[in-house]
């Protein structure tokens, strides 16, 4: 079994919980790009859902792919988001944002009434922070608030530093919304809840990757099998 294909399994399960008239937000990444296609063959048998899309990527992939679109504007309320995740913890914490798009993959996961996260098994960690945590920022004051994004870190009892995400050329990436990522080094975040607050409380901050009492269920693929966390 290739990562991909436990990508792809997790996705398809994740099919079950879809019923049909459902608002569904559509979240961005490779395991979430099986959910958008894998729905899409759903859509063009016939089942009627619309979809938000969390980035510009999804919204190119659900429109190839049949799905009906909305935008948060025509459909603020959504039944379920279904997206992947960069780490997920037993409590059902996340880190998201390594692909860039955290900032609308957050709000329309708040935006729903339950979030299911598809992951394979590497995601599944026992505390988060392996994964550099992204944290989202206007670029305007760049180098005070990367300062106090690292002292926030610090006080959260996680101390790291913050690299400006570039892109392959050495550019800085640059979201959907037009703004900067912070990606923090931590190694082990002891208190998620803290770290979001601290983070949520600095200016230039737009938003930061930890998703907290969002995600309901957690779809995990691994090579002995799939289970379903609640
Ligand atoms: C999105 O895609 C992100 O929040 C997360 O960074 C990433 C997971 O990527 P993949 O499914 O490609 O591993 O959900």
């Amino acid at each position: 079994m290739t990562p991909d294909s436990l990508k792809r399994e997790a996705a398809a399960r994740a099919l079950d919980f879809v019923r049909p008239g459902m608002r569904l937000g559509l979240g961005t990444g490779s395991t979430a790009k099986h959910f958008v296609a894998l729905l899409g063959e759903r859509v063009r048998a016939g089942l009627d859902v619309i979809g938000v899309s969390t980035s510009e990527a999804t919204r190119a992939d659900a429109e190839a792919a049949g799905i009906r679109l909305s935008t948060l504007e025509e459909t603020p309320v959504l039944d379920l988001t279904v997206d992947g995740a960069d780490e997920i913890a037993p409590d059902l914490s996340a880190i998201k944002g390594g692909g860039g798009a955290l900032l609308r993959e957050k709000i329309v996961a708040s935006a729903s009434a339950s979030m299911i996260v598809i992951a394979d098994e590497s995601k599944w960690v026992e505390t988060l922070g392996r994964f550099p945590l992204p944290v989202e920022v206007v670029p305007f004051g760049l180098a005070p608030t990367r300062i106090a994004v690292e002292a926030a870190a610090a006080a959260a009892g996680c101390p790291g530093p913050a690299e400006l995400r570039r892109t392959r050329e050495g550019h800085a990436f640059v979201t959907d919304g037009g703004h900067f990522i912070l990606d923090l080094a931590l190694g082990r975040i002891p208190q998620p809840r803290v770290l979001a607050e601290r983070l949520a409380a600095v200016p230039g901050v737009v938003e930061h990757g930890l998703f907290i009492g969002l995600v309901r269920t957690a779809i995990i693929a691994g090579a002995s099998g799939l289970r379903v966390e609640n």
